[in-house]
């Protein structure tokens, strides 16, 4: 039987009880970086040399020369060949439809001519070059591969380096695939601090980028920290979660199997479902119980619904919207007659999947919009990975003769006040006599 917290929004102490629930540390220890500095500083010094020896010891894989790190493009090919036709066919429908919806986000440049001829803008550029750490093993998501790959690609990107550790040599055939669809302009079979090390400061084999982004464990997560300053870095992913919101007409399996549906990605996972309709949340608690023993990830999904779950009556939609708003989650389903009403009172959330058909699962593999989301209650000020987070603006400015001297004017007198001299003088050169 699951154990998932039953609250209602009235009950006394509800909001200890619900801070508690929300609050998450990113977990970060003395010794992991002891280990994450000593690696980091070792790829610095050592290049291909320490690779090659961190992935002997941590991936345990023996390779002989710098080179070998690198996965060969035909390798990628024939990972697209290897894998079965249906899991191909939707690899590249997910692809063609994350490119479409990330398409419409690219900035554009823009400038503006003022009265006096003097011209102002912003010109936009992508980066030259970013990292992408894909992890390996049980959690190796191709998805994410398309999710942190494509928007980076319809930027205008034109480095596009990947790397995935293959521990024992094991490559998941799925990634690799993804990655040729994406067109990754390299691969390399590296993980852990010293993969992020690599992009982080180059070695002989690998080039530094400007940018690292995907997902890791925590020392990968303490690694991207560490060169943050060096390079740039996405965000730090806490554990998935989801919010879900019904008004007590959705089938109550549906709902049961939406929770499950990032409860399964990890322990630490959170799911909650709020509803003003008490007899609903009974039919989904029963249908949870129903249904879990039928997951294969059932003691996942057991131990995140009963350590971080929980389901929550509420008296009405304005307190739900509240409970949203202070939640902020990752993932919020609107299982409702008509979603679009709630959206301008929705201040906090990654993604909205609107109506009773909207599963969230949808969006993570094909629906388009990135996968990649604050949370944490990092909604409050974030947003979903796109395209803007592989672009960067310049700001422009052209004076006209006529601009000179009425700006200069007003920034000499600034300068002045603030006892910067050369400022002035600079300013008031060209100020027309
Ligand atoms: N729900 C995860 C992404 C994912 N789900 C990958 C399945 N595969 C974070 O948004
Ligand atoms: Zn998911």
């Amino acid at each position: 039987m699951l154990n998932i917290r039953r609250l209602s929004a009235n009950e006394a102490g509800f909001r200890e009880e619900l801070d508690q629930l929300l609050a998450w540390e990113t977990v970060s220890n003395q010794s992991v970086n002891d280990i994450v500095n000593e690696v980091c500083a070792r790829v610095r010094k050592d290049g291909d040399a320490a690779l090659l020896e961190y992935t002997a010891k941590f991936d345990r894989l023996e390779l002989q020369s710098g080179s070998q790190l690198e996965i060969p493009k035909e390798r990628l090919q024939q990972a697209l060949k290897n894998i079965p036709a249906d899991q191909r066919e939707s690899l590249e429908i997910s692809a063609q439809r994350v490119r479409a919806y990330h398409e419409r986000q690219v900035q554009e440049s823009w400038t503006y001519q003022e009265a006096d001829g003097t011209m102002l803008g912003q010109q936009v550029t992508p980066l030259d070059s970013v990292g992408l750490y894909v992890p390996g093993g049980k959690a190796a998501y191709p998805s994410s591969v398309i999710m942190n790959a494509i928007p980076a690609k319809v930027a205008g990107v034109e480095k596009l380096i990947m790397v995935v550790p293959t521990p024992g040599g094991e490559v998941n055939e799925m990634v690799l695939a993804a990655a040729a669809i994406c067109e990754v302009d390299a691969v390399f079979t590296l993980g852990g601090a010293q993969a992020v090390a690599a992009l982080a400061y180059g070695t002989e084999t690998v080039p530094a980028v400007d940018k690292i982004v995907g997902p890791g464990n925590i020392f990968v997560a303490t690694a991207k920290r560490l060169v943050f300053g060096t390079v740039g870095i996405d965000m730090i992913a806490g554990p998935s979660e989801i919010l879900v919101y019904c008004d007590g007409k959705t089938d109550p399996d549906w709902i049961a199997v939406d929770l499950f549906s990032q409860a399964e990605h990890d322990e630490d996972a959170q799911a909650i479902l709020v509803t003003q309709d008490a007899d609903f949340a009974a039919k989904v608690y029963d249908s949870m119980n129903k249904l879990l023993p039928t997951m294969p990830r059932k003691e996942i999904i057991q131990k995140a619904l009963d350590d971080r779950g929980a389901i929550i009556v509420v008296d009405n939609e304005k307190q739900a919207l509240e409970m949203i708003n202070i939640i902020a989650p990752e993932h919020l389903e609107l299982s409702v007659d008509d979603p679009k009403a709630l959206l301008p009172k929705i201040r906090h959330a990654g993604a909205i999947f609107m109506g009773r058909y909207t599963a969230e699962a949808l969006g993570d593999y094909c629906a388009g919009p990135n996968h990649v989301l604050p949370t944490s209650r990092t909604a409050r000020f974030s947003s979903p990975l796109g395209v803007y987070d592989f672009q960067k603006r310049s700001s422009l400015i052209m004076v006209s003769e006529d601009g000179a001297d009425t700006l200069g004017r007003v920034a000499g007198i600034l300068a002045d006040g603030e006892g910067l001299q050369a400022h002035a003088a600079s300013a008031r050169y060209r100020v027309k006599k």
